[in-house]
């Protein structure tokens, strides 16, 4: 029996020793220390032995058991260790390699644009206004000196939902209830940016929602030099100190008198080119002295206040800064087209 025992032993520290994980240790502990196990056996057949043997043998197998309890003790321990060491291992951070590039988007060009306008005017003390964009017939028309059946409004092809609700073809409406929310009292300077609708049919240079940024100032003695004074430095912070701006007579129903604003072409000096169609200028807004109409209508007495007010198209001026020949590009989504934006 004793013989057992210590061979029993050798062979539970032998497999102990062996064990290469925690599972397997544990298979030996479950084998020898079990209640089936060979240890549990002899003790069990102790009733066998003389009385001589018993005290000897069960002194022997209790020692036996203590040895590889503590065998295994130490294994699990030594596992124990290595596993943790295995996952320190593993989870180490090797902080000298680079990092996963995060990539970082960008701000969509009309977006920018739109932000470097804003910034121009409230720069000069302007308050950015926002209205609605499904628009009553009476602010996006009426108010602005379009009554029903004039035929400037079919300049502006309109998406109708209602005989008297559309998509707003302008953000002028947003002014007009500005207007109207100051009950006549000046002064009265704002930008009004925004997306507006037109029933046209997309191609380079048309889409049927763009964005537009129109501004206006009504005051008591606002003049035309007044106009021409911003825009030559809006004209000049947006493309450039060495510019110049020109104004050539034209006609808006809200504005009267009414120009169109052309800047000096920024790639050629007005020397002629591709940009500038070899004219040297470039047109990039409206303008105009507020018509009275519009002032009555909106509360302001015409004969006290008067006011000047414009209006552009940030695609448009996206288009000339980047040099991008078709409008859709802005609505296509196409990151290779978007991700040439990166902020400056
Ligand atoms: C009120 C009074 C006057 C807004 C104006 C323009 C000239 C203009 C065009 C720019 C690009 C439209 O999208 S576009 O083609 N707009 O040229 N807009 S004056 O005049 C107003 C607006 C509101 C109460």
């Amino acid at each position: 029996m004793q013989e057992q025992l210590w061979k029993l032993r050798d062979e539970a520290l032998e497999r102990i020793q062996k064990a290469a994980d925690l599972k397997m240790l544990n298979d030996v502990r479950v084998s020898y220390l079990g209640k089936k196990g060979p240890i549990t056996e002899v003790l069990r057949g102790m009733g066998k032995l003389s009385k001589e043997e018993r005290p000897k043998i069960g002194a022997l197998a209790n020692e036996v058991r203590e040895v590889i309890a503590a065998e295994i003790a130490k294994k699990q321990e030594k596992l124990e260790q290595e596993e943790v060491e295995k996952k320190l291992a593993a989870e180490t951070i090797d902080v000298t390699l680079p990092g996963r590039p995060v990539h970082i988007g960008n701000p969509h060009p009309i977006t920018s644009v739109i932000e470097e306008i804003e910034n121009l005017f409230l720069g000069m003390g302007y308050e950015v206004a926002e209205g609605p964009e499904v628009e009553t017939d009476y602010y996006n028309f009426e108010a602005l000196n379009l009554p029903k059946g004039h035929p400037a409004r079919d300049m502006q092809d309109s998406f109708y939902i209602t005989e008297e609700i559309l998509m707003r073809t302008h953000t002028s409406p947003v002014q007009a209830r500005t207007l109207e929310k100051h009950k006549g009292k000046g002064p009265v300077k704002i930008i009004c940016p925004g997306k507006v609708y037109r029933r046209d049919t997309d191609d380079a240079t048309h889409s049927h929602q763009f964005t537009q940024i129109e501004g206006l100032v009504v005051d008591e003695n606002i003049r035309m030099s007044d106009l021409k004074g911003t825009l030559e430095v809006f004209a000049k912070k947006l493309f450039g100190k060495d510019r110049e701006i020109r104004l050539r007579p034209s006609f808006f129903p809200f504005t009267e008198p009414s120009v169109e604003v052309d800047v000096s072409c920024f790639s050629c000096g007005k020397k002629g080119c591709s940009v500038c169609k070899g004219t040297g200028w470039i047109e990039i807004l409206g303008a105009g002295m507020v018509h009275p109409n519009v002032l009555e209508m909106a509360g302001f007495d015409s004969k006290k206040y008067r006011g000047f007010a414009f209006g552009m198209g940030p695609e448009r001026i996206a288009m000339l800064k980047y040099g991008i020949d078709d409008i859709r590009h802005f609505y296509t989504n196409d990151l290779r087209f978007l991700k040439q934006f990166k902020q400056a």
